[in-house]
C-alpha cells in the first residue's frame, strides 16, 4: 500500500470556502473558562434557530406570515406572526439543546422554565427585534445574551439567576437579517462576525476580531421625538449638525447598531420627559449590544452609567441607551452635563 502525505491544493482550481462557524466555536472553546462545550452547544443552537428564522423572513412575502399575529406583547406592542414564529423556533432550538435552563424573551411575560436539570445557562433574548420593519422588507434582527445560573444545577430557577448585571454575560450577540444574513458574537473574547452562505446553509467568518472607529460621524436616533429631548441632548444634535454628520435611522436596532459598528458612529434611545427610561430593554437589547460595543472598543451607557453595571430590577426593564463610539458618546454625555450644570447656576 502506498501512502501519500496530504498536502493543500495551491492551484487555485477550487478556492477556500473559509472557517465555518462551527469550526469556530470549537477552536475558540479553550477560551472560555468553563471549557466543557455546553456553551459551545448552546451557541450553535442559537445559530440554527436563526437560519431557521432567515429561511421564514426571506419568504415572508409568499407564506402568509407578514402582518399582526392579533395581540399584544408584554410591552403592549402588537405580536407581528414572525415575532411569535421567531419566539417559537428559538424557544424550541434552546429546550432541545439541553444546556439552558430557563428563558427570558420579549415575547413572553414570564420567565421560561425549560424544566432542563442539567442545564446550567440563562438567555435573555428578543427573538426579532424592530418589528415595525417586517412588512416593509428592511433589516430585522435576533439579539441574545447568555449568562451562567448562579443557583446549583439543577435546583429550581431563582430570580438571582434571571436579575444579572450585564458584566455577568458568559456570551452576548445579535443576529442580522439584512442584505445578507449576519451573526456577530463574543464570549468576552473579542467581537467575530460571521456571514450566511444560503447555498452551503453555513455561516463563515467574514468579520474577525471586529473593531468599532474611536470616533465616528454618523449618529442614529428618532428625531420625531426631538421636542422631548433633553437640552444637552438637543445642543448634541446641534453640533452634530453643525458638523454636517450624517443622520441615518433605520428604526432596528441591531441594524442600526451593526453600521455604526464597523463605520463609526452613535445609536442613541434616550429617555424622555415623556417615556423617561426610554423604550429598550436592559436584559435583552442593551445588555448584549453593550457587551458587543466594549468588546469591540466602543462604549455604551444610559446617560449617566456603563448599562453593563445596571443591576436589573425587573425582567422587562427599560433603560435609555447611548451606544457606539467611544468619543461620540463622551460628547453627548459632556452636552447633557454642561446643559445641567447651566440650569442649576
Ligand atoms: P421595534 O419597536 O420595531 O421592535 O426594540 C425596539 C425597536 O424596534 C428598535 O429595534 C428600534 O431601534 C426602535 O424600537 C425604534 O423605535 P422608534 O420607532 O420609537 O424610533
Amino acid at each position: 500500500m502506498k501512502i501519500k502525505q496530504y498536502t493543500p491544493d495551491k492551484s487555485g482550481l477550487a478556492y477556500s470556502v473559509g472557517v465555518t462557524l462551527d469550526r469556530f466555536i470549537k477552536i475558540k472553546q479553550e477560551d472560555f473558562p468553563f471549557a466543557s462545550g455546553e456553551l459551545s452547544q448552546l451557541l450553535r443552537d442559537i445559530a440554527l434557530a436563526s437560519k431557521i428564522v432567515n429561511r421564514e423572513t426571506n419568504r415572508a412575502g409568499l407564506a402568509n406570515i407578514g402582518g399582526a399575529f392579533g395581540q399584544t406583547n408584554v410591552q403592549g406592542e402588537e405580536q407581528q406572526k414572525l415575532d411569535v414564529i421567531a419566539n417559537i423556533r428559538f424557544m424550541r432550538a434552546l429546550s432541545k439543546g439541553g444546556e439552558v435552563c430557563a428563558i427570558v424573551s420579549e415575547e413572553d411575560d414570564e420567565v421560561i422554565d425549560l424544566q432542563n436539570k442539567s442545564g446550567k445557562y440563562v438567555v435573555a433574548i428578543d427573538p426579532l427585534d424592530g418589528s415595525s420593519n417586517i412588512d416593509v422588507n428592511i433589516s430585522i434582527g435576533t439579539i441574545f445574551s447568555i449568562y451562567r445560573r448562579v443557583t446549583p444545577v439543577g435546583s429550581p430557577i431563582q430570580i438571582e439567576d434571571i436579575m444579572q448585571a450585564g458584566a455577568n454575560q458568559v456570551a452576548s450577540g445579535y443576529v442580522l437579517y439584512g442584505s445578507s444574513t449576519m451573526l456577530v458574537y463574543t464570549t468576552g473574547h473579542g467581537v467575530n462576525g460571521f456571514t450566511y452562505e444560503p447555498s452551503l446553509g453555513e455561516f463563515f467568518l467574514s468579520h474577525p476580531d471586529m473593531k468599532a472607529p474611536k470616533d465616528g460621524k454618523i449618529y442614529s436616533i428618532n428625531e420625531g421625538a426631538y421636542n422631548h429631548f433633553d437640552d444637552g441632548l438637543k445642543s448634541y444634535i446641534t453640533e452634530c449638525k453643525k458638523r454636517e454628520y450624517s443622520a441615518r435611522y433605520i428604526g432596528s436596532l441591531v441594524a442600526d447598531f451593526h453600521r455604526n459598528l464597523l463605520k463609526g458612529g452613535i445609536y442613541i434611545y434616550p429617555g424622555t420627559n415623556k417615556a423617561p427610561n426610554g423604550k429598550l430593554r436592559l436584559l435583552y437589547e442593551a445588555n448584549a449590544l453593550a457587551f458587543i460595543a466594549e468588546q469591540a472598543g466602543a462604549k455604551a451607557t444610559d446617560g449617566k452609567q456603563r448599562i453593563l453595571e445596571i443591576e436589573p430590577s425587573s425582567l422587562h426593564q427599560r433603560t435609555p441607551l447611548y451606544i457606539g463610539s467611544n468619543v461620540m458618546v463622551d460628547e453627548v454625555e459632556f452636552f447633557q452635563k454642561k446643559a445641567l450644570s447651566t440650569v442649576t447656576q
